[in-house]
């Protein structure tokens, strides 16, 4: 849905020499992955009007084409006491002419009030014709940023800067690829600061834009919360039909159990990246899965959630955990008196507690449990309880964070295919930090007793609350990262 907006909203035109990344730019700031960006010249032919939620209007358009002869029609401008009103003159002189098409198409933003952005590419070499388009820009008189843009390693940065800095109120390094958000957060500000008269209303923009960003971290700790709830607390029931049928039923219903599991995840991970306005990023398997491991891969469990040490750091945190998981571990078998021992966690108990997978298990119905099988009789049922593995949540947690961190870091610019490696992205986040085995221990056993909760089904309102602000204080530490 298109944004309302006023001629009053803050407007800029993007302009440059063609393929100097205009595009790429444009998609970067107002987070628009459809924008057309292309190693083809010439992809944009018309000026096409972009937004940045409600406050910035972006225009991107096609560059120059004819710059030397263009400026010699202008020169009159320099002189001018309305500058604009040349380029008025111009566009209307030249209406439908193939020689200045782009040229019509660029002035018009501008002679409508709009500020001037101008991309370069710091890869590329400083010509003759730059500086006519710099000298153009200048002559608007309007309010002007350059931006230089690196699209290859070539670096003529120093030589840019030298000349832009005689033409621009300000000159900034961005890469349109690679952007973070306090990177376009700066932009947005320097913008604000070119011109004086522009200064309080865009200031105001770039306190929205932030505001909007802290909302949306928010959102993103309660589509964690949301899932952590629901899958933390799933279980599966079905009718036993027959004795005869039991192995095949159980299979049937574990797999249901992880399918569910699945899907609820896979929704999350769609939600983070719909907040992060990303329209590329999306599963090519029907299980929705953004990884190329799934969720109870072995792969996944090895990766993923907490270390081994902080496991066994976590069973006692919460009251009832280390006891319900080693009563999981023997099937079910109450060990109370060993469970109460705490942290006598042996070899299995490190299994359970570990980088391993355990098996979903399946609980007998309570008055078959004791019964030889041959007793066992149909009519019964079979449940597969809410899967109490002590680093679920955690791999749960983890791998959203990897969707954010990925979500966040990869720029609307982008064009490429998606794919979400969980060993990559894993290394990615240990190396900024922001994987759950990198979080302060305090915070983990803070999140450990509101998992807990949540497993018993105790979370109240308060609780799920604070724990939100857990999850949040760390989302906001990954987008610091
Ligand atoms: N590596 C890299 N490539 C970029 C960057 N910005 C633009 N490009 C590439 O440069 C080419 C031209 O970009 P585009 O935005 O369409 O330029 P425009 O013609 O000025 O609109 C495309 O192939 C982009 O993928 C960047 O920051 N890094
Ligand atoms: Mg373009």
């Amino acid at each position: 849905m298109e944004p309302i907006v006023t001629d009053a909203t803050p407007t800029f035109a993007i302009v440059g020499a063609v393929n100097h990344g205009k595009s790429s730019v444009v998609s970067t700031l107002a987070e628009d992955d459809q924008i057309k960006i292309s190693a083809m010249p010439g992809e944009t032919v018309e000026c096409q009007r972009f937004w940045l939620l409600d406050l910035f209007v972006f225009y991107d358009t096609p560059g120059f084409q004819n710059a030397l002869e263009a400026l010699n029609e202008l020169a009159p401008a320099a002189q001018a006491s309305e500058p604009l009103s040349v380029f008025r003159q111009f566009v209307e002189r030249h209406k439908g002419e193939v020689e200045f098409e782009a040229e019509y198409q660029l002035f018009q933003p501008i002679i409508a009030g709009a500020g001037v952005v101008y991309v370069v590419d710091g890869s590329e070499p400083l010509l003759e014709i730059h500086k006519a388009e710099m000298e153009i820009l200048r002559m608007t008189g309007q309010p002007r940023l350059a931006i230089i843009n690196r699209t290859g390693t070539d670096d003529h940065v120093q030589d840019w800067k030298r000349r832009l800095g005689l033409h621009f109120n300000a000159v900034r390094e961005f890469n349109a690829h690679h952007a973070t958000f306090a990177n376009r957060l700066e932009l947005l500000e320097t913008l604000a600061g070119i011109e004086q008269s522009w200064k309080p209303k865009l200031m105001r923009a770039v306190t929205m834009v932030r505001e909007d960003w802290e909302k949306r971290l928010s959102e993103c700790a309660e589509i964690l919360v949301n899932m952590l709830s629901d899958c933390l607390t799933h279980e599966e029931r079905t009718l036993l039909q027959s004795e005869a049928q039991r192995q095949s039923e159980e299979r049937a219903l574990t797999d249901r159990f992880q399918k569910a599991i699945c899907a609820r995840e896979a929704n999350a991970h769609k939600a983070i990246i719909k907040l992060f306005r990303h329209e590329l990023i999306k599963s090519e398997t029907s299980a929705g899965d953004l990884f190329e491991e799934g969720l109870f891969s072995e792969q996944t469990w090895s990766l993923f959630g907490c270390s081994q040490q902080q496991l066994v750091a976590l069973a006692s945190v919460g009251g009832a955990a280390g006891g319900a998981m080693i009563d999981v571990m023997f099937g079910g078998h109450s060990l109370g008196a060993f469970a109460l021992g705490g942290m006598a966690i042996g070899a299995a108990g490190a299994f359970f507690a570990g980088k391993t997978r355990p098996e979903i298990e399946l609980e007998m119905p309570r008055n078959m449990r004791w019964l030889s099988p041959r007793l066992k009789v149909a009519g019964t049922t079979l449940r597969v309880p809410p899967y109490a593995a002590l680093n679920f949540p955690w791999i749960l947690v983890d791998r959203c964070i990897a969707i954010f961190h990925y979500s966040i870091h990869r720029t609307h610019a982008r064009r490429d295919k998606v794919r979400i490696n969980s060993a990559e992205e894993k290394a990615k986040m240990a190396k900024s930090g922001v994987s759950t085995d990198h979080w302060p221990a305090g915070v983990r056993r803070d999140c450990q007793k509101r998992f807990t909760a949540l497993r018993n089904g105790k979370l109240a309102p308060k609780a799920r609350e604070e724990l939100r602000e857990l999850l949040r204080a760390q989302l906001v530490a990954v987008s610091n990262s």
